[in-house]
């Protein structure tokens, strides 16, 4: 008689416990404020961009500080007796004059590159000038071969005695649109005149890509996904019909000297940070390295320098995600999955074994798939690169997106920097994309708004 209350007392205490433990489970499975898993840093101030990854051993935490001063460095002409080795063509003298505050660049001189290139055989040595190899040593895509007299990047600046390739002039077309509902945008479109030093335009055999400087956070996490959960989401035939044929590019790895997977820049034609790093001194800055050496066999900056550069962009964090319980950011995160923009801005990938071990088996929410879409005529360059083809474009990581005007206001977005708003970067999307833009356009102003107030909340 006495054991009917305690097993009820019982049965009620494990009920509680129950709808408890499913509604702890429930929250963990939605959404998350830890972007970057266990790495994530709350911090969504104009600093966000250029903090450390959180839970960094304490030499891990000191060789990011070295990183840091590696990437802030203002290279000189040389001779100098520290960071020297400036050009002798370059487009910015440190990566921090691009990358300012690791947020996006701007499509203006000294941050916006041109890549340049033409079809057919690489030119021979002769045709290809000693000036050409020191700021082109590159490892160029057979579809991608560089121009006589420019390599693959024209260089706006020269030292002393060393004329720039040429200067690049951008003039903005501005056409309009409408929504569904009648309510009417306008989209500006890049023009680039480029005039070389010795006066005359390109040959129209030339081709040419605007890129503006990505964010560079959260870039270790990336590097560390594995080859095989990025395939995963493959799917170069469509064959599961969804209209999204994603694939990666392959690309060629200098020290490996194989194809190898592609992941960063707007085309995912660098295999791993080293090498973009590596790239970036000697094409961006004219600094030669242990990846890009002179034609004798030396090097403005060792392998040391290199290694701590590069070690600085794989171990900035990744902002915590914010307003998760906004009910219009709900309502947006609903809408991002039911327009499909989650088919290539994949909210969820895990990291594998990486050399950082704080980086290592992370879950992260980095809103991409690392691969290669068509993205339609209005955004495509015509410039293929490797298998990436003159419409494709890599998906963008959307992670920390929101924090974009606090970090450096009037940043633009998408590859060139044609959008001003995350509203233009949508509009923008055709191709693979364009049923998901559909989606958008056809959404009610309230419903749109919700949209971009998810894209804030990242
Ligand atoms: C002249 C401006 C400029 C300078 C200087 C520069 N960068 Fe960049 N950076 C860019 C641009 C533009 C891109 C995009 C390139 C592309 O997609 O082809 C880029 C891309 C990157 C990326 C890839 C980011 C991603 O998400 O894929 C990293 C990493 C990077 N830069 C690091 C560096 C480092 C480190 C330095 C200094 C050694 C540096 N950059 C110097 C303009 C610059
Ligand atoms: C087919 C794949 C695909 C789909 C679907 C897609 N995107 Fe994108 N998205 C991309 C690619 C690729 C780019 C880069 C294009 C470029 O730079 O020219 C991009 C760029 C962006 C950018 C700008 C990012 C930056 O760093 O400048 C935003 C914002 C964005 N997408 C949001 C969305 C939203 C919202 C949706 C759904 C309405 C969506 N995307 C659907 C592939 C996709
Ligand atoms: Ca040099
Ligand atoms: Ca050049
Ligand atoms: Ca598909």
């Amino acid at each position: 008689m006495k054991s009917f209350p305690i097993l009820l007392v019982l049965f009620l205490v494990g009920a509680i416990a129950a709808i408890i433990i499913s509604i702890f489970l429930g929250n963990q499975t939605a959404a998350t404020p830890l972007a970057g898993g266990e790495t994530t840093v709350f911090n969504r101030a104009s600093s966000a961009y250029e903090q450390p990854s959180a839970g960094l051993s304490e030499e891990n935490f000191q060789r990011h500080g070295e990183g840091d001063i590696a990437f802030e460095a203002v290279f000189v002409t040389p001779p100098a007796t520290i960071n020297s080795g400036l050009g002798p063509l370059f487009n910015n003298a440190s990566c921090v004059g691009c990358h300012i505050r690791n947020g996006r660049g701007l499509p203006e001189k000294g941050q916006l590159l041109v890549r340049v290139s033409q079809n057919g055989v690489p030119p021979s040595n002769e045709e290809f000038s000693e000036k050409d190899y020191y700021a082109e040593a590159i490892a160029p895509a057979e579809n991608a071969t560089p121009v006589p007299g420019l390599g693959t990047q024209i260089q706006e600046q020269g030292v002393y005695g060393h004329p720039p390739e040429g200067k690049v002039e951008i003039a903005w077309q501005e056409q309009t649109g409408k929504y569904g509902d009648e309510t009417t945008y306008s989209l500006r479109t890049p023009e680039a005149n480029i005039i070389q030093s010795n006066g005359k335009p390109l040959p129209a055999s030339v081709m040419t890509s605007l890129r503006i400087p990505p964010p560079v956070f959260g870039l270790g996490l990336l590097e560390a996904v594995e080859d095989k959960t990025i395939l995963a989401n493959s799917d170069p035939e469509d064959k599961n019909g969804d209209g999204i044929s994603g694939h990666p590019n392959q690309v060629w790895d200098i020290e490996k000297e194989s194809l190898v997977l592609g992941r960063f820049g707007w085309k995912a034609n660098q295999p791993n940070l080293i090498q973009q790093t590596a790239s970036a001194y000697v094409n961006d800055m004219g600094v030669t390295n242990p990846l890009f050496r002179e034609p004798d066999g030396s090097e403005d900056i060792d392998r040391k320098t290199l290694e701590v550069a590069a070690f600085y962009v794989q171990t900035l964090a990744v902002p915590a995600r914010t307003l998760l319980k906004d009910s219009k950011v709900k309502r947006g995160e609903e809408l991002f999955a039911q327009a499909k923009c989650s088919s290539c801005h994949v909210s969820e990938l895990s990291t594998g074994d990486y050399f950082i071990p704080e980086l290592a088996h992370q879950k992260i929410h980095p809103y991409t798939d690392m691969l290669l879409h068509d993205m339609g005529a209005g955004l495509a360059d015509g410039r293929p690169d490797f298998q990436a083809t003159g419409t494709e474009w890599r998906t963008p990581p959307l992670w920390g997106i929101g924090l974009t005007q606090t970090v450096l206001p009037y940043s633009t977005y998408l590859h060139d920097g044609r959008a001003r708003t995350l509203e233009e970067a949508i509009l923008w999307h055709g191709g693979e994309a364009e049923v998901a833009k559909e989606a958008f356009v056809n959404m009610s102003s309230s419903d749109r708004s919700a949209l971009l107030r998810f894209l804030q909340s990242l």
